[in-house]
Parts: structure tokens; C-alpha cells; sequence
């Protein structure tokens, strides 16, 4: 996008999604003084998102391939309404460069990057090349389309184990770990036939394999005017099978050093695609706190309030403000985050039977509140969830001065969020809540598949679990002496280990 091009007037944006994304884009128009349209599908007559906004259009039946992935039909409910501008939140067509081509051959805004950047960072190869040749550390691995004797010769050279993986896969499609020499050329074949058949370029290349990484990512923002600045970064390690469960920020395995270099890098990152707008530079973090470029996100994503909450910033109004071409405000990339944000996705799915989705309808709902409390929803007592759509209901933000007070914020709060009517994943997070591990900061991308479990106590955490640990508690403990006379956790029945962990700190003096 041109650094000189003219500021624009935005009046009216339409909301290219649903649920809780569209909610909280009404929410930063309404602040902005900008009108809303909304769209929905059949199965959304009802959301909170067509009663919050202006003007809400059907543009179609319940099958997100019907309605909210309708380029046609999106840009005939913008052209109806007189929008002059289109929001895409995340997921359904936020990433797609035809999308966002389309709505600017329209004459309309698009909230968000360039086509070319989108392209760009949305094909793996194109976007790992684009960011090397930056200066940006990627995974030391080769190129695609090689042959089997050089691929092969480059697994010996990097070292097994490696990873081999689709050039235009993502979000862990078309990934598969191979430990020795013996079992390449195989892995190599099937890997080769499911990138064929998942996405029809079968090229594949080599990474080496990074192992207990957490994943780490930065918020980056760019305007029209050449400033390109990062606003920290969040850890996202707690997840599932490529789903996110909880983030937070700032990272506990980051020191103002590496958070320093690692800003400097996202924001090169971003400046090899001319980025403009919001956008995420994920990054794989070993053991050894060496850092590896892995994807860029062009979207907003659905943990940026973790961010909002220790910035103070609204990210939403920060994009529109940049899309409008004006400058922006904070031009210094040294942005001191403060205080401690966390942010557990809540989900109509069982954690009691393998996080199988739930739906039907819920009977009561109440969000919890208080300080340092924000709940980001876009369902009420009544609501119908179906299988339509993705799972989160719910987002519930807390902050704190410092990781304990927003841990115990959002202990408090997830025993005070009532869902009744069907299956949820609230009991996942207040026992995660309740880890040795978890509470210590000692976990990779790993930890919930393979080390975690929601029936069984953590009865001997590791010595250094335990240091870590003891650290969180002291200052748990000495939250409680300040709050002298309050009473923490009345309603917490079980022996938790915070009631355990304050009274380890009580008896070390
Ligand atoms: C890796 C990796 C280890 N080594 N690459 C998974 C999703 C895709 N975007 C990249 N992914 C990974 N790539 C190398 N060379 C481990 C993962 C990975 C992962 C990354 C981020 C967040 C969660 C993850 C869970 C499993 C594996």
C-alpha cells in the first residue's frame, strides 16, 4: 500500500463474521462513532452480533460455504447497505487474498493487509523464503522439490530427527516427524500423497525437528505512513491439537533481552511483506531459548485482548485507524508492557470425553465480573449453539499486577462463569489452574496432550517445578497479607494446590 495514499472516511463498516469477533468490532465502531452492518446465516437470526449492529442483512443458509464464505454475497450485502468499508475478523475469508482483493476492487476498505502480503505469508515456502532473506531466523531445513538422494543427503547434514513438511500446508496439516534415515524415503512418499490430496501441491521439504518448543508470537501493527511496531508477545503453548486453550502475556521463558530481539526480528518480519495493519509473527522457542520464524497470522487473532489488557490499547480501533491512513499514534517500538493478562477460550465442547463438541441450548448463562474481569461472548441464556460453527462461545480475559493475581482473578472468575444446558470446557481450565506445572510456567506445546491430566493431582512436582512454584506463592501469599482480612477462594472445596502452596510459603517463615 502506498505511504503517501490520501486518508479515507469510513461511516459505515459491514462485519464480515459472527459470535464474539463481530460483537467486539460493533463494540470499537460504536466508540468510533461508525455504523454497523452485520451479516448472518440461517442459524444466526438470533446472535448477539444481528442485534447489536445497525443494520444486519441474511446473506444465506446455515453452511459457512453458503453464507459466510459468500464473497458474492458479502459484497452485495456491503453494496445494499453503502458500507464504504469490511471488517473480516478471523477465520472464514480473514485470510484469504482473493477476499481481500475482491473488496477492494469494489471501491471499499479492507480492514486489514495487502493481497500481496496475505498471499505471501499464506504459503509456507513463499513466506519462510520472504522472511530469510530479511535477516529472520527460520528452522535451518531445505527447499521444496528437491530429490529423495538430496533430501536425504540434507536430513544427514541437519541431523535427525527432522520434520517433514507440506510447502502448502499449515496449522499442523501435512507435518510428520522422522527419527532416522531408515524411515525417510516412506514418510517422504505418504507425506508427499496427503499434501496432494489436502491441498493439491505436493511439494514437501525438510525441517529440522525443534523439540519441547513452546510457541511464543508477537503482535505486530504497521500503518500507511512507514511505522512498523511490535506491542510484545503473548504465549500461546497451552493448546490441543493445534487448538489454542489459554495465552498469556507477557511470557514467563522471555527475558527483556530476548524480548528486545525478538521484537526487533517480528518487525523485520513484517517489513519484508510492506505489511500494513494488525498482524502475529509466530515463533517456535527451544529449550535453549533459540527462536525460529514459523508463520505469519495476517489477521487480528482471537487471543489479541491478552494484549489490549496489558497495553491498554484497542486494537480493533488501532486497525481502523490505519486503514483510514491516518498515522499512528505510539510510534515507539518500546511499548513496557504492564501487569500480567490471561485469557481462557471457553468452549461448547466435553473435556470429560476427548473435547467432543457440544451443542443445544443454553439454559442459563452468567458471565462472571469484577476487576481486572473482561468476558468477550456472543451467547446469552437461551442461546441455541449448533454444529455449524466453531466451538468457542466465550472468551474470558483477566489481568493482574503480576501472573499470580491474574491466575487467582481467573480462578475466581471461572468458578463464578455459569453455563448450564450443555457440555463446556470451564472444568478444563480451573483444573489446569490447579497444575504444579502450569502454575510454574514449566510447559511447551506438549503439555496438555501428553503430560496433563484433569483427574489426576500433580502430587510431586519436579524440585524445580516446585522452586517456580514457590516463587508464584510467595507472591500469592503476600497479595493475601496486603488483602488482610479477605477471605480468597471461600467457595474452593478441594485442596487446591494455591491452599497447598500458600501453606508451603507459610512455613518457610
Ligand atoms: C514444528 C515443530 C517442531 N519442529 N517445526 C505445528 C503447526 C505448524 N504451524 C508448525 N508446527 C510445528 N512445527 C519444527 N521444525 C512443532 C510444531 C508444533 C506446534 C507449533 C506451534 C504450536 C503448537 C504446536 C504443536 C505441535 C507441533
Amino acid at each position: 500500500m502506498a505511504a503517501e495514499q490520501a486518508q479515507t472516511k469510513i461511516k459505515k463498516i459491514l462485519i464480515a463474521n459472527r459470535g464474539e469477533i463481530a460483537v467486539r468490532i460493533i463494540r470499537a465502531c460504536r466508540d468510533l462513532g461508525i455504523e454497523t452492518v452485520a451479516i448472518y446465516s440461517e442459524a444466526d437470526r438470533t446472535s448477539l452480533h444481528v442485534r447489536y449492529a445497525d443494520e444486519a442483512i441474511l446473506i444465506g443458509p446455515p453452511r459457512p460455504g453458503e453464507s459466510y464464505l459468500r464473497i458474492d454475497k458479502i459484497l452485495a450485502a456491503a453494496k445494499q447497505s453503502g458500507a464504504d468499508a469490511i471488517h473480516p475478523g478471523y477465520g472464514f475469508l480473514s485470510e484469504r487474498a482473493e477476499f481481500a482483493q475482491a473488496v477492494m476492487d469494489d471501491g471499499l476498505i479492507f480492514i486489514g493487509p495487502s493481497p500481496h502480503a496475505i498471499a505471501t505469508m499464506g504459503d509456507k515456502q513463499t513466506a519462510r523464503e520472504t522472511v530469510k532473506r530479511a535477516g529472520v531466523p527460520v528452522v535451518p531445513g531445505t527447499d521444496p522439490g528437491l530429490r529423495d538422494d538430496d533430501i536425504l543427503a540434507a536430513a544427514q547434514h541437519i541431523g535427525f530427527p527432522v520434520m517433514v513438511k507440506a510447502a502448502a500446508g499449515g496449522g499442523g496439516k501435512g507435518m510428520r516427524v522422522v527419527y532416522g534415515a531408515d524411515d525417510l524415503s516412506e514418510s517422504l512418499e505418504m507425506a508427499r500423497r496427503e499434501a496432494e490430496n489436502a491441498f493439491g501441491d505436493g511439494r514437501v521439504y525438510l525441517e529440522k525437528l525443534v523439540e519441547g518448543a513452546r510457541h511464543i508470537e508477537f503482535q505486530v501493527l504497521a500503518d500507511t505512513h512507514g511505522h512498523t511496531i511490535h506491542l510484545g508477545e503473548r504465549e500461546c503453548s497451552i493448546q490441543r491439537r493445534h487448538q489454542k486453550l489459554v495465552e498469556e502475556a507477557p511470557s514467563v521463558f522471555l527475558d527483556a533481552e530476548l524480548r528486545q530481539r525478538m521484537g526487533e526480528t517480528a518487525i523485520q518480519a513484517a517489513r519484508s511483506v510492506d505489511y500494513v495493519n494488525a498482524g502475529t509473527i509466530e515463533y517456535l522457542v527451544d529449550k535453549d531459548k533459540n527462536y525460529y520464524f514459523l508463520e505469519m497470522n495476517t489477521r487480528l487473532q482471537v487471543e489479541h485482548p491478552v494484549t489490549e489488557l496489558v497495553t491498554g490499547l484497542d486494537l480493533v480501533k488501532e486497525q481502523i485507524r490505519i486503514a483510514r491512513g491516518r498515522p499512528m499514534r505510539m510510534t515507539h517500538s518500546v511499548l513496557e508492557p504492564k501487569g500480567w493478562a490471561m485469557e481462557c477460550r471457553i468452549n461448547a465442547e466435553d473435556p470429560y470425553n476427548n473435547f467432543l463438541p457440544a451443542v443445544g441450548k443454553i439454559n442459563t448463562l452468567i458471565m462472571p465480573s469484577g476487576p481486572g474481569v473482561r468476558g468477550d461472548g456472543g451467547v446469552y441464556s437461551g442461546y441455541e449453539i449448533t454444529p455449524y460453527y466453531d466451538s468457542m462461545i466465550a472468551k474470558l480475559i483477566c489481568w493482574g499486577d503480576d501472573r499470580p493475581e491474574a491466575m487467582l482473578r481467573m480462578r475466581s472468575a471461572l468458578s463464578e462463569f455459569t453455563i448450564m444446558g450443555l457440555k463446556h470446557n470451564i472444568p478444563f481450565h480451573l483444573s489446569l489452574l490447579n497444575s504444579f506445572s502450569f502454575i510454574a510456567g514449566k510447559f511447551d506445546t506438549k503439555f496438555v496432550e501428553d503430560r496433563f491430566s484433569m483427574t489426576t493431582y500433580e502430587q510431586d512436582p519436579s524440585e524445580e517445578e516446585l522452586e517456580t512454584a514457590a516463587i508464584a506463592a510467595t507472591l500469592y501469599a503476600h497479595r493475601q497479607r496486603q488483602l488482610a482480612g479477605q477471605i480468597v477462594g471461600r467457595n474452593e472445596r478441594d485442596t487446591s494446590n494455591w491452599k497447598w502452596l500458600s501453606r508451603w510459603e507459610r512455613l518457610q517463615r
